[in-house]
């Protein structure tokens, strides 16, 4: 298809028009930006990007801007829209350390191929290199974080460039770009006329699939005794829950969940084995040593899901089903690399591989899964003090919520445990900071999430630390009227850390423990509706007036102080030495 001119959008009360026109750079930016269908930003003004700011007053009816109250919390929105909207988020900020405050929400989507576009204001072009400022080389400083980033000075570019930046963003293995666009650009003027980009020549976002490498897959899935699936985003990212569904009834063959695979599969479905990883299952972890095929769909054998890699999977053939080629034998030999999109992939394995049933081989995960719930699940969900666990409460909303709520979940033990025992029933249901695992996410993406998909439920379910790393977004909430529904899981500790501490460290807790702040009273400052349970038997009501509460609501839940996420891998170690106790 040829690329063609789209509609430009005009201010409120103007007529519109398809012909070039007359604008500024930053009008030209909100323009662009409508014409890739925008309808949200995040940011946070200043200085460097004030042009951009006043052309956006003009725009107000056609887009929607959420000033956050720190730039961190505008990226961590922008990725939660994201990642729901299945489309880039897009954030502002001003030059100098608004552009920093960005690097660590860049990051994480880069490392979780989350797509945004970041805008940056930066000084006048004649001033760049004198330490103006609020002047820094964030060019060079996201440099390493980015998918692609480009500074702009002058005012025509500004149309080529965010098109290209939205193409790069969300094609291939998505990720975040940054652009930024120097004061006099902003000013500068131009004849405004926007197409949309296609096609970058030397750039291949979803590489062809080789028919030969789809037959030697099959090939070997069909000779397998005792194969497993190791699902990874990439099926999110590519849409395919429902393939990868059809192609798994019909082989019979095991799916286990990495973090951020989670929810696209159904947890309730036969066929499902559950979570890998350090905090992971038992079965699918111990499993995996002794499988004589791995199917690795979208996934990148993370440290986290590997442990030790000498000792990983060593007995069986892999085959990697992945979008990025230079994920290819990064960290695990592919014995078959299949390239290419993930529903591509399973759609064209489908027709060559066998209907079968693995029924011993199940078996072998079922009695797993009963020495898991005999070491582990059981004494947590019956635990035998007054003190609340994690794990009931995450049980607790899951059952209220029938497994359909969205859970944005930020990071440490509460983490992990949400992603035990929340029962995911609904794709694209599981929102976290996986690689780059940054406290202080889940709060601002479940804001992001939400105005993405305000037909959803979504519930971020976060620790007392990390909630003080941006609990200043409740403004944010409070503004917008965004109804989030957050649980704390408050144990007056760093509990991830605490617990390495505790196995690793002989018990010295050094620095881990908080003096909490009244997060009732803090989220009623902010006018959120809020809540704390501290009794078992407060637990299901409370629960139940923070969903049926119409706007936001923070429900803290006292919980035990010094618990221990298990199953766990200790770092370093093979996934065979999974520790149950
Ligand atoms: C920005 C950042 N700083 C430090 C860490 C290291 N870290 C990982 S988990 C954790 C403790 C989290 O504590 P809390 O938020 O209270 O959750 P809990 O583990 O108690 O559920 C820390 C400090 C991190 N992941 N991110």
């Amino acid at each position: 298809m040829n690329a063609q001119a789209q509609k430009v959008a005009t201010p409120a009360g103007e007529k519109s028009h398809t012909s070039p026109r007359k604008v500024s750079g930053a009008e030209a930016l909100i323009l662009s930006l409508l014409a890739e269908g925008v309808d949200t930003i995040f940011g946070y003004p200043g200085g460097a990007i004030m042009p951009v700011y006043d052309s956006l007053y003009h725009y107000t009816d056609q887009v929607n801007h959420i000033l956050t109250r720190h730039e961190q919390g505008a990226t961590h929105a922008a990725q939660g829209y994201a990642r729901l909207a299945k489309k880039a988020g897009v954030c502002f900020a001003t030059s100098g350390p608004g552009a920093t405050n960005l690097i660590t929400g860049i990051a994480d989507a880069q490392i979780d191929s989350t797509p945004l576009v970041c805008i940056t204001g930066q000084v006048a072009s004649h001033l760049l290199g004198s330490d103006a400022f609020q002047e820094t080389d964030i060019i060079g400083i996201s440099n390493p974080v980015t998918k692609w980033n480009f500074q702009v000075t002058r005012a025509e570019e500004i149309p080529a460039t965010i098109a290209k930046a939205f193409y790069i963003a969300q094609n291939g293995r998505p990720g975040p770009v940054l652009i930024d666009i120097t004061k006099d650009a902003q000013f500068g003027v131009l004849d405004f006329e926007y197409k949309k980009c296609e096609k970058i020549r030397s750039y291949r976002p979803i590489p062809q699939l080789n028919q030969g490498q789809i037959l030697q897959a099959a090939q070997l899935i069909n000779q397998a005794q005792k194969p497993m699936i190791l699902m990874g985003q990439g099926v999110s990212l590519a849409e395919a829950e429902q393939d990868l569904q059809t192609f798994v009834e019909k082989t019979g063959i095991p799916v286990a969940s990495t973090l951020l695979g989670l929810s696209s599969f159904s947890t309730h479905h036969p066929l499902y084995v559950g979570f890998l990883g350090m905090h992971g299952n038992y079965g699918p972890n111990v499993k995996t040593n002794e499988a004589d095929l791995l199917i690795a769909v979208g996934m990148r054998f993370d440290d986290r899901v590997t442990g030790d890699l000498s000792r990983y999977a060593q007995q069986a053939k892999v085959i990697h089903i992945e979008i990025d080629p230079a994920e290819i034998d990064k960290n695990v030999k592919a014995d078959v690399p299949v390239i290419g999109d993930a529903k591509e992939a399973l759609q064209a394995l489908l027709p060559l591989v066998k209907t079968r049933a693995h029924q011993d081989w199940l078996k072998e995960f079922d009695n797993c899964q009963k020495v898991e719930n005999e070491k582990v699940v059981s004494k947590t969900m019956q635990p035998s003090t007054p003190k609340l666990k994690m794990a009931e409460v995450v049980q607790a909303l899951s059952d209220q919520t029938k497994g359909k709520a969205v859970i944005v979940t930020d990071v440490g033990q509460h983490q992990m445990i949400a992603s035990r025992y929340y029962q995911f029933d609904q794709p694209n249901s599981n929102i976290t900071s996986g690689g780059l695992g940054t406290m202080g996410f889940a709060l601002p993406a479940a804001m992001g999430a939400k105005i993405a998909r305000s037909d959803r439920e979504v519930v971020a379910i976060i620790g007392d630390g990390g909630f003080q790393m941006t609990a200043q977004e409740l403004g944010t909430l409070m503004q917008y009227q965004i109804p989030v529904k957050i649980i704390i899981l408050n144990n007056s500790f760093l509990g991830m850390v605490r617990q390495w501490q505790e196995l690793f460290f002989d018990k010295r807790y050094s620095f881990t423990e908080m003096v909490n702040p009244d997060f009732v009273a803090l989220a009623k400052s902010f006018h959120i509706g809020a809540q704390r349970v501290e009794q078992r038997d407060q637990l299901a009501d409370g629960l139940q007036n923070m969903l049926a509460h119409q706007g936001s609501f923070l429900l803290e839940v006292v919980v035990e102080k010094e618990t221990n996420v298990f199953p766990m891998v200790p770092t370093g170690e093979s996934i065979s030495n999974i520790r149950l106790e």
